[in-house]
């Protein structure tokens, strides 16, 4: 899907700003709110979560439909043009009303989707309502429980005469912010229009050779003119596909980015497409980039900060590449969801290298809240077959041209293990379907829970191995030297199947400003212990292939026994203020070379 732009072919209007919003009280859709005015509405920011821009707790936990609303102002000059309402993320269900008409319903709340509208607007005023939901189950992704108590946050008991609120048991360790958090922009195209671009670079010697697919609606002819950085031309090509020839091309590199567009005309409509030439590769247990054997520096993130929640901040995404350069870091994780198109995009103007997850985390049945007293087939309970396939096939469709984008990540800690064989068969086809839905065909991985190894079918089935490891933290607490034989132990048994291996978490609770100093948990001095104490094992092992800590910064969760204001384990606090590991990790990632780093003790 293509990104939404202005240029001399397509206007673009943000819809960003203060929008009315009201509370679903349990008849929002009996009375047809949507239709009219709404009454007694609250002023609510777009894009941003609606949970922490109030103060109120009704707000703050709501669970089920909300409904924002605004008026829509469509020029008349646009009559004759197509005209696209277009969403970047409502989280987690939408249904979206045009002067009191359904005109679309979108499931998932981290990727974008549009509906056409020229014929249903008027050329004057609209009334937009948009209904939210923000209900988890065991149909959507990211998963909810359907028992009492959040995964972190215990269990309810019932106790006849007692009415426990209704709520969301998130079978994930983040808060369940909701409302529309990304962008909402009405574009418009001619009628007819290039509907999708699709780039596949490659290289030979000096030279890039690009293959190309231009997908359009109506009759008339594609050309495509190249541009470099400098604005010259360096290559042109006919037809909706073909290939065009970069002479001495500048390479996509980690860190040092160089960006080509590509200048699409077809009939009236032109559209600028941007890309990088960068190869990936994965040969016995090195990942390539550019032929070369990267080590990855980074982090697990979340989209994640005060007052807007989820929501859009493009001031933080500068902030948080700039630091994460700062450190020496050159990658992070999207965890746990697909992060906003406008983070793509910077990410592949600053080099920095994306792990690309879907929301697919809490598919797992035998922990936390979720938890029985017998382990479950979470494969057999749990209904997000099709929509896992849909957001897999979506976030690929949406990020399959970005330079920065090196390996798809299927889902974070699923229940691979207590019954491997369904694990398998419901993952590997998922597995599949991104190789085949991927025009780049790039690697493809899952993340593997902590306590999940022998007997598990799936993480030995995916081209790079990632693991999420707590050894010092969850497992031998406050007893490293314990945790460094445990985690040495572990990735020796990895090693039998000849794959890249890399940690996409490890990390201990900090609660910024305490300190000792003999080191103990939550304290400052023990995050650089436990970091150390990691590091010293990775160090030792040539297959292991990188290091993503969790979490760039703290971030809030649900509110229960386990996490006081949210998680702690962030380098840098909420505020992105650094802890003392912050400047551990700068003084070693700036010594660890890119490219490189285990051949030395391959030698
Ligand atoms: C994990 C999860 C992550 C949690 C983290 C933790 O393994 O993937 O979502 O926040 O552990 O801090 O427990």
């Amino acid at each position: 899907m293509l990104y939404p732009i202005l240029n001399s072919a397509r206007t673009l209007i943000d819809l960003s700003g203060i929008w009315k919003f009201k509370l679903d009280d349990g008849t929002g859709f009996e009375n047809k709110w949507y239709e009219k005015k709404l009454e007694n509405s609250l002023t609510m920011a777009v894009p941003a979560s609606y949970n922490d821009q109030k103060e109120s707790m009704d707000i703050r936990d709501h669970y089920g439909y909300v409904f924002y609303q605004r008026e829509l102002s469509i020029p008349k000059i646009l009559q004759g043009q197509r005209i696209i309402l277009r969403f970047g993320a409502v989280t987690h269900y939408a249904k979206v009303y045009l002067n009191g008409e359904l005109i679309c319903e979108h499931k998932g709340g981290f990727l974008p989707f549009e509906v056409e509208i020229q014929d249903k607007v008027r050329f004057d005023t609209n009334l937009l309502t948009v209904a939210v939901d923000n209900k988890v189950d065991q149909s959507t992704l990211p998963v909810g429980s359907e028992k009492d108590g959040s995964m972190m946050g215990g269990g309810m008991p019932s106790i006849p005469g007692v009415t426990p609120k209704k709520q969301n048991n998130p079978n994930f360790d983040f808060f369940n912010y909701s409302g529309i958090t990304r962008p909402v922009k009405v574009y418009s195209t001619p009628m007819s229009y290039i509907k999708d671009a699709t780039i596949v670079p490659s290289v030979d010697g000096n030279d890039a050779i690009v293959s190309y697919t231009i997908d359009t609606v109506g009759e008339g002819k594609v050309d495509i003119e190249i541009y470099s950085e400098d604005g010259e031309v360096v290559a042109k090509a006919e037809g909706k596909s073909g290939t065009f020839i970069i002479k001495d091309v500048n390479l996509w590199q980690p860190l040092n980015a160089y960006l080509y567009t590509a200048k699409v005309t077809f009939c009236e409509d032109s559209y600028d497409q941007t890309f990088g030439v960068r190869t990936i590769e994965v040969k016995g247990i090195e990942f390539l980039i550019n032929g070369k054997p990267f080590y990855f520096k980074g982090f697990g993130k979340h989209e994640d900060s005060e007052f807007r929640g989820r929501g859009l901040d493009e001031v933080l995404n500068v902030k948080d590449l700039s630091l994460m350069k700062w450190m020496g870091a050159n990658s992070f994780r999207t965890s746990h969801y697909p992060y906003s198109e406008e983070m793509m995009n910077l990410c592949d103007r600053e080099g920095i290298v994306v792990i690309d997850e879907t929301p697919a985390v809490g598919l797992h049945f035998n922990i936390g809240g979720a938890k029985g007293p017998t382990p479950v087939d979470t494969f057999e309970v749990i209904r997000t077959h099709e929509h896992h396939k849909e957001v897999v096939e979506d976030m690929i469709a949406r990020d399959k041209n970005h330079p920065c984008v090196v390996m798809w990540c299927i889902a974070n800690e699923s229940d691979t293990a207590t019954n491997p064989d369904s694990a398998y068969n419901y993952f590997k086809p998922l597995y599949d379907l991104a190789h085949k839905c991927d025009p780049q065909n790039r690697p493809v991985t899952i993340v593997g829970i902590m306590g999940a190894s022998r007997g598990d079918k799936t993480l030995p089935a995916m081209d790079v191995i990632c693991l999420n490891r707590y050894y010092g933290w969850y497992v031998f607490g406050g007893d490293l030297e314990a945790a460094k034989q445990a985690l040495n132990i572990e990735l020796s048994f990895w090693q039998k199947f000849g794959k890249p291996l890399m940690f996409t978490e490890y990390g201990a609770d900090t609660v910024a400003g305490i300190h000792a100093a003999t080191s103990t948990m939550f304290t400052e001095e023990y995050q650089v212990d436990y970091l150390t104490a990691n590091h010293e094992v990775f160090d030792r092992h040539d297959f292991f292939i990188g290091e993503q800590v969790w979490n760039f910064a703290d971030f809030q969760a649900a509110q229960g026994i386990v996490r006081v204001d949210g998680n702690k384990k962030g380098i840098f606090t909420r505020e992105r203020r650094p802890k003392y590991a912050a400047h551990y990790l700068r003084s070693r990632w700036t010594k660890i070379p890119n490219f490189g780093y285990k051949t030395e003790i391959k030698k």
